[in-house]
């Protein structure tokens, strides 16, 4: 059942060894041509950020990004290793390939381009149609490794290849306890949150599973996740389109651009927050309580609630 909202779906073992990508996937994976890491720490802990292009994504607390290249079968050696002999700032750094498309700032992550070794074995499952596939990405992780909770702008399968990956998820009607910052969260330690500085965080309402290889999660858009790898893994995400084309900022290579409708309203929001200045703090107050309002009268769905 993909009906919209049913929230967490995951298709148990297909097979285990998924039938979307079959057995010689790793193998031929070790064979794939050199990548460009753009290292980039974060501030909870290290990560190497790494794809192959080399091209540093807009993320949180970068402080410095610079690019080497390692052979394709050594990042896979140590990105499966807890600690290493071999390293660039500590023992126990953490290794992340998300792949890019071949110039990141156009061109969209496509895995059956970017490693056209891998194509036989990727088969875009067909639940949407062709016109609304946006990108496959892949994505390789160290144990340990977390990703910050975010939401994406497109449906998203998330095909667990082999390890063993904790997602949790939000709802989008609970980002008002999640402390947002552009598409992120702030809050990163979801199991023992800063409730001083985060108190409504408590709030947010979890939905928990743990992804094993062959597993698939459907994560459908604007739902927050976060990711800990639990084993090294490998796995491949299948972003399509919800909306229509229109509707989704042509400059997105990511999918996670918020639709052109919004991002205006957004704008158009803060600039009436602007003109509100020119008012003394009691009057400010009272027009801004208004226009929530307003908000809520006029764009509230009585569905979500
Ligand atoms: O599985 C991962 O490594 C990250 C998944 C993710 O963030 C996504 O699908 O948007």
């Amino acid at each position: 059942n993909l009906c919209r909202f049913t929230k967490i779906l995951v298709w148990r073992q297909l097979n285990r060894v998924s039938n979307i990508l079959n057995h010689s996937f790793l193998i031929r994976c070790l064979s794939c041509q050199s990548i460009l890491l753009s290292l980039v720490p974060l501030n909870f802990s290290p990560l190497w950020f790494s794809s192959i292009i080399g091209h540093t994504l807009d993320l949180i607390a970068v402080s410095f990004s610079k690019k080497q290249t390692l052979p394709f079968d050594k990042f896979i050696h140590r990105a499966a290793e807890n600690k290493h002999t071999e390293f660039f700032i500590s023992e126990d750094e953490k290794y992340y390939l998300r792949s890019l498309g071949e110039d990141p700032r156009k061109d969209i992550a496509d895995i059956r381009k970017q490693f056209p070794l891998l194509e036989e074995d990727i088969k875009i499952p067909e639940f949407f149609e062709k016109e609304q596939f946006f990108s496959s990405v892949f994505r390789i992780s160290s144990p340990g490794l977390q990703l910050w909770t975010h939401y994406d702008v497109m449906d998203n399968f998330l095909i667990q290849v082999t390890g063993k990956k904790r997602v949790v998820l939000f709802s989008p009607r609970d980002a008002q306890y999640l402390y947002l910052s552009g598409t992120k969260s702030e809050v990163l330690n979801l199991d023992n949150p800063d409730l001083n500085k985060y108190p409504l965080f408590f709030k947010a309402r979890r939905f928990e599973c743990v992804l094993e290889a062959g597993d698939v999660l459907f994560i459908p858009a604007l739902w927050f996740h976060n990711v800990i790898s639990e084993e090294f893994g490998v796995g491949v995400n299948v972003f399509w389109k919800h909306l229509s084309s229109e509707c989704y900022d042509k400059t997105d290579t990511y999918g996670n651009k918020d639709p052109t409708a919004a991002s205006r309203a957004i704008q158009i929001l803060d600039r009436a927050l602007k003109t509100l200045e020119v008012l003394p703090e009691e009057y400010r107050d009272f027009y801004a309580r208004r226009m929530v309002l307003r908000i809520q009268d006029k764009a509230f769905s009585s569905n979500y609630e």
